[in-house]
């Protein structure tokens, strides 16, 4: 039961915020992450003292920039929304880019966010004023997928009801509403019925149309050397086999982008970080939900950002993805233009398992092609069973004074192989996909879609908030300087009793910048010297062990010699699973 909670059976609401309470139970929305904040205290006030704090609950947060991703986190483990709420202007100004990240990631989140009083003679003096903007949702119109700030109680069910439906319905977003706070605290004055929730489902997915699927279904037949890019394909964790399947029909390599999990990477078509011999000879590429189809395809010079094509120019290319039906000018996160033989736009969910089909209809007509498709799994197999050979035997303990970083994640491995995990967090320089067996679709979230860094900590603790209860043992390799900016979440963490493993890769810098840095500084003949300042966080470095216990984390570190790692996980990891609390493990690892 949440933290004071009540139970209350029979319930009529009274006020404005008593209605959106029941409307957030009549969605199943399990929780309301905030700060709190005098524009929602209606709000506030309904969910603890009429709605029993539970359905929702209160998951109490010290900045919304985290509240926004703890949110954005558990939308990814569950597949819905939850809330995030924010105090008018201010609050939702913390909230943006938080609200970016999730907006990129494409993930349905409920930001709610109070205002006004819009009525000026119900003002307070001052604060009342300048924290009430004409309307509020313009600061994050362009990256939310709808926005509303409903005129009167009487549109308050319609409006959520509408704002729920947009976030799960493919693609999938955040959406923002906001309440005045008249509204949220006047009495209801006439009867407000819910409607049957059920009746506003999202629509079923779109499937593809027939001669696309035929002609997509045909270069993939004939194919002597296809490849499927898969990137956001396993948002739907269901459709992965279908993908196996597909690739398995066909000896087909499968390249996971990451930013879901797409594709086994113990099956042998998995060549996810050794693509480069395939993407070279290419003649069809199968893109699945592919946010960046060019980047794919591309190979990039950091400093110069010159890019060159891998593919050759006589690979035909089919697309299938939703990406054309959200596209807002604001940020260019439609990413660049990609010539593309067979556009698709459809559900990859419901598209694969025909294409499948279509396919496998196809092949009985091809002469030979068992021998060819056989052959082809045969090579493929060789070389997946290479990469993954070659990278477990180059794992080394140290790399100076430090430990190394495929070090860190095979000592992770060997201590929570044997649990039911789930890596919440990005992972860790792609050493955790090399070294360990990732075979479940829920076994890895991605990463932040937006890169805006601040994301992995708070959204690894809204993914183990999910699975708050259950036997899984949700993981988080944690950068020193993304916790850094949003550490207050421990404290949520902490508060709420959510289970998690925390993992740090504390290469005391930012170094992604810091690497930057030196690259550019390197370019220019310049001493690479000065790419530490502004960028290294060693001068003092950050005790992390006491930061969490400050706010009350159980904490081992700092660990800075490789015999020393897997008690310190091991001790860690029995916090987790026999107090059902967070813990941290601060690594001090190489930058890389
Ligand atoms: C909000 C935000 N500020 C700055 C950046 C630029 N940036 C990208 S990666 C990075 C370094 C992050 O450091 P850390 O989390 O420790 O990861 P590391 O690169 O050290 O592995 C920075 C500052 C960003 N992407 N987002
Ligand atoms: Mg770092």
């Amino acid at each position: 039961m949440a933290i004071g909670s009540k139970r209350v059976e029979k319930r009529q609401p009274k006020y404005g915020s008593d209605l959106i309470v029941d409307l957030m139970r009549a969605l199943d929305i399990e929780y309301a992450a905030f700060n709190p904040g005098a524009t929602f205290r209606g709000i506030h006030d309904s969910i603890v003292n009429y709605g029993g704090n539970t359905k929702p609950e209160v998951i109490f947060c010290c900045h919304e920039e985290y509240s926004v991703a703890m949110a954005h986190g558990y939308a990814k483990a569950t597949g819905k929304p939850m809330a995030a709420i924010t105090h008018d202007v201010v609050g939702l100004q913390h909230a943006t880019m938080a609200m970016f990240n999730a907006w990129c990631d494409r993930v349905p989140i409920i930001v709610m966010g109070g205002t006004g009083p819009m009525d000026t003679a119900r003002r307070r003096p001052r604060i009342d004023w300048q924290h009430t903007a004409l309307v509020q949702g313009n600061i994050v119109r362009d990256y939310v997928k709808w926005d509303d700030q409903p005129f009167s109680i009487r549109s308050v069910p319609e409006s959520l009801i509408r704002g729920y439906r947009i976030a799960m319905t493919e693609p999938k977003a955040p959406v923002y509403i906001c309440y005045d706070a008249d509204i949220q605290e006047d009495e209801i004055k006439e009867a407000i019925d819910i409607p049957d929730i059920t009746r506003f489902a999202p629509p079923s997915p779109l499937q593809a149309d027939r001669e696309s699927l035929q002609r997509a279904a045909e270069l993939l037949v004939k194919a002597k050397a296809p490849i499927i890019i898969a990137d956001y394909f396993g948002r739907n964790p269901r459709a992965v086999p279908a993908l196996v399947e597909l690739a398995e029909l066909l000896a087909i390599p499968v390249v996971d982008k990451g930013w879901r999990f797409n594709f086994p990477n113990t099956h042998p078509l998995d060549i996810t970080y050794g693509s480069k011999e395939y993407l070279r000879k290419a003649d069809v590429v199968l893109g699945l939900d592919v946010q960046d189809l060019y980047g794919a395809l591309v190979e990039v010079t950091r400093t110069t950002r010159v890019c060159e094509y891998v593919t050759p120019p006589t690979a035909r290319i089919i697309h299938i993805t939703l990406n054309e039906m959200l596209i807002r000018s604001w940020a260019g996160d439609y990413h660049a233009l990609q010539a593309v033989d067979v556009p698709i736009c459809a559900d990859t969910s419901v598209v694969l398992p025909e294409l499948t089909r279509v396919c496998r209809d196809l092949l009985k007509k091809e002469t030979g092609a068992k021998k060819v498709i056989a052959s082809r799994f045969q090579a493929i197999k060789e070389h997946h069973d290479g990469l993954r050979k070659k990278w477990s035997q180059s794992v080394q303990q140290q790399r100076g004074e430090c430990i190394s970083v495929p070090f860190l994640a095979s000592e992770l491995w060997s201590v929570i192989k044997k649990e039911d995990w789930v890596l919440v967090s990005r992972d860790v320089n792609n050493w955790g996909r090399k070294l360990w067996d990732w075979t479940q679709p829920y076994q890895y979230l991605g990463g932040s879609g937006g890169s805006g860094v601040g994301y992995t900590l708070s959204a690894a603790i809204g993914a183990a908030l999910a699975y708050r209860g259950s036997d899984k043992v949700c993981v988080d390799i944690q950068p020193d300087g993304d916790l850094l900016m949003t550490a207050s979440a421990l404290y949520t963490a902490a508060h709420h009793k959510i289970p998690l493993l925390i993992v740090m890769h504390n290469n005391r810098s930012f170094y992604n910048s810091e690497e930057h840095n030196l690259k550019i500084a390197q370019s220019r003949s310049r001493p690479v010297e000065g790419a530490a300042i502004g960028t290294h966080v060693d001068n003092p470095s950050v005790d992390f062990k006491k930061v969490a216990e400050g706010f009350g984390v159980y904490a081992v570190g700092p660990i800075g010699r490789g015999e020393d790692l897997r008690p310190a996980i091991e001790k860690a990891l029995a916090v987790v699973k026999n107090k059902k609390l967070p813990a941290l493990v601060d690594v001090i690892a190489e930058a890389r």
